[in-house]
């Protein structure tokens, strides 16, 4: 049977209730058959796929086919939001990748996956853009089931060096031998340890793989660190340039010479080693050749290096210098974090739209953060922060412009960002690491082997716990309850509000505290006057927010707020609810559960992250543990990877918004309470 979907009832409903004007209706139809409003320029319209890109497309129509597809991104963007700045800088890289590479046999990765909006639409999704991050639309990133082009799922960076060795090993078992494999990856990326460690493995993997590294200077932030220092040294050095130039001269031989291409190459390479003996290259010295830095906007260019490259075997590195944004004049005008994704804006004129509220708004759960560890740090000269390469996300900012000496970047580093706060730790400094909480899976060990076992006091704060909405399920903070709560030491904790949040921010500062991990969501607390004063909080400790009779709704974090909203409800169905505020998955309020337990046949745990092994979890344990026989009926993320959408989409679809928490309460205790009621 044919389904609508949620986007498009809701343009029903409006339609029924007039709330949309007569000429939304024609975009309202074009919705409900989820056809696309967007029209592609001529070009663009007649490739439905790289192949026939490769077949139909003459080389000089190469650049406008790269103006169609940017004024296609924008126009898409600038109305349905997204990434934007890395995609637009992209854009002729991608058409030459496409056009040069037998995609998709040949192999292309994009690393992180937020630039490959050019990539998507050229490979069969260019009439499905407009539903990119939208509920139940296509992907914001690169992902395996969706489309045959999209080799390699990504989300989080710097896989794609790894992933690309692997493929080009797998093809030498498989003697694939004219197979390519091909890495995207930037230059905030390369900055991650794991880029290293495919860098180092790969020049001895004997395997077939192009590294294209996009050097724009930028992570989502300005990037950090040497290897930046180092790609610009490199980019604007005469010598280099001088000798590269000599070098492509030759190198655009190559092909034609058949055979021997690789001996030539290899020459070239020893050649350029020689000459620049003094300023010997980063990668060279890994044993990957290097070429370029070129002008990634050159699409021409592009492509007569990329056919050239194709002849050369084994591990090789195309630098190509880009700029974010290019080719839309207010981004590259304006500030490139801003523009990463800039949210909705009037692409005539650059504005970008914001909704100015009639009342004063909740802040950012981050911007609480970012205040409140300013004035902690005023008060407390220890204490330090750490962010990799997320000081606009997290509002780390904040505190590295008030404080530079005192607020760190350590670039796309999440594991050296624990470590190194580990370090500082052991010197007595009390390291604030706030890490989103998907990206802190990669520095799992870190956290326990050199913050845990050691028991330092390292204060975690882990920024979007729980369902993050369009960024999907890379990016969703499910695990972090769980993963946190079974480390010794560890005290796992979420606040409600902003004012429990500096609370816990003030608790975890205080002497001898260990290791202490805080996380909240992605988005707007609950309180507009939010600067309370900051008071220790005990740790282990709960509050009851609301006594009741019928059921007893247990919570942690800001979820809690929609269970203040459920207990209404019930209220008015005759259910009294009970609502308990847990703080801590670890250590667990056990007065407070022997109370719960004690004086409720029926109990619902409600977290914004997984079910298996978080704060409900840790209730039945001590349920168990201490011989009590209630019902607990536990709602979270449940064990399967949640797609993206508004994060109350994806609550409701969790089960865990107001609404399947009331339904939840009914289906425990309404029939009794209905009885008792006289129904
Ligand atoms: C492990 C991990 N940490 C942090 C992020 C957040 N993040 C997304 S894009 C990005 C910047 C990537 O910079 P670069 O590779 O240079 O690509 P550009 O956006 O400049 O094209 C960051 C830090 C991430 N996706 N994965």
């Amino acid at each position: 049977m044919f389904k609508f979907k949620a986007e498009t009832l809701s343009y029903i409903e409006n339609l029924f209730s007039n709330k949309l004007s007569l000429n939304k209706l024609g975009s309202c139809l074009l919705t409900l058959f989820n056809m696309s409003t967007f029209t592609p320029g001529p070009l663009l319209a007649q490739f439905d796929n790289p192949i026939a890109l490769r077949n139909g497309l003459k080389d000089e129509q190469l650049k406008d086919l790269c103006t169609e597809l940017r004024q296609y991104i924008v126009d898409i963007v600038s109305e349905k939001g997204g990434h934007f700045g890395a995609s637009l800088g992209v854009v002729e890289m991608t058409v030459a990748l496409h056009y040069v590479f037998e995609t998709p046999y040949d192999q292309l990765i994009w690393d992180v996956g937020h630039q490959a909006y050019g990539h998507k639409i050229l490979t069969g999704r260019r009439d499905v853009f407009h539903t990119n991050r939208i509920y139940k639309g296509i992907s914001g990133f690169p992902k395996r089931s969706e489309s045959e082009y999209d080799t390699f799922g990504v989300g989080h960076s710097s896989t794609s060096i790894s992933a690309a060795i692997g493929m080009a090993v797998a093809s030498k078992v498989k003697e694939e031998k004219d197979r390519q494999v091909i890495a995207v990856i930037g230059d905030g990326a390369m900055t991650a340890g794991l880029a290293f460690e495919g860098l180092n493995h790969g020049s001895t993997a004997d395997c077939n793989v192009l590294v294209v590294l996009n050097d724009n200077c930028m992570s989502i932030d300005p990037n950090v660190g040497a290897l930046k220092e180092y790609l610009t040294d490199i980019t604007t050095s005469h010598t280099y340039n001088k000798v590269k130039d000599d070098v492509w001269q030759l190198l655009g031989k190559v092909s034609k010479f058949g055979p021997n291409a690789q001996h030539i190459a290899h020459k070239i390479s020893e050649a350029l080693k020689g000459t620049l003996i003094k300023e010997s290259n980063y990668f060279e010295s890994l044993k990957w050749r290097y070429f370029g830095p070129i002008d990634g906007h050159d699409v021409d260019y592009m492509v007569k290096v990329m056919r050239d490259l194709k002849d050369i075997p084994g591990p090789k590195i195309l630098h190509c210098v880009t700029k974010k944004g290019k080719g839309y004049a207010p981004a590259e005008a304006g500030s490139p974090t801003k523009w990463h994704a800039p949210g909705l804006f009037n692409k005539e004129t650059g504005e970008i739209v914001k909704v100015v509220p009639k009342n004063p708004q909740p802040p950012l759960y981050q911007d609480v953060f970012g205040h409140t560890i300013i004035e902690l740090a005023e008060k407390n000269e220890k204490i330090v922060g750490v962010t990799p390469a997320m000081p606009s996300g997290c509002s780390l900012k904040l505190m590295m412009e008030a404080m530079p000496k005192r607020a760190f970047d350590v670039g796309i580093a999440e594991q050296h960002a624990v470590t190194f706060s580990a370090g500082m730790a052991t010197q007595g400094l009390v390291p604030f690491c706030n890490i989103y909480s998907s990206f802190m899976q990669r520095a799992y060990d870190q956290v326990i082997h050199d913050v845990a076992i050691q028991k330092l006091n390292v204060v975690f704060c882990l920024d979007r716990g729980g369902l993050v909405g369009a960024d999907g399920p890379t990016h969703h903070g499910s695990y972090d309850l769980a993963y946190m709560r079974c480390i010794p030491h560890m005290v796992v904790s979420s606040p409600m509000n902003e004012s429990e949040l500096r609370d816990l921010m003030y608790t975890g500062q205080l002497p001898d505290q260990g290791p202490f991990s805080i996380r909240y969501p992605r988005g707007n607390g609950v309180m507009t006057d939010w600067k309370t004063p900051m008071k220790e909080i005990k740790v282990g400790t709960g509050r009851k927010i609301k006594s009741g009779e019928d059921v007893a709704i247990l919570t942690i974090g800001p979820i809690g707020n929609y269970a203040i909203k459920a207990c209404e409800n019930l209220a008015e169905q005759g259910i009294s609810a009970a609502h308990y505020d847990m703080r801590f998955a670890k250590p667990i309020d056990e007065l407070m559960l022997h109370e719960v337990f004690g004086k409720f046949k029926h109990v619902i745990t409600v977290e914004d992250g997984c079910v298996q092994g978080g704060m409900g979890s840790a209730v039945i344990e001590f349920m168990a543990d201490n011989g009590y026989t209630s019902q607990v009926k536990r709602l979270g993320i449940p064990d399967q990877y949640i797609e993206h959408g508004t994060q109350d989409q994806l609550y409701a679809e969790c089960g865990y918004d107001v609404a399947g928490m009331v339904r939840t309460a009914i289906e425990m205790v309404g029939k009794q309470a209905a009885q008792s009621l006289g129904a």
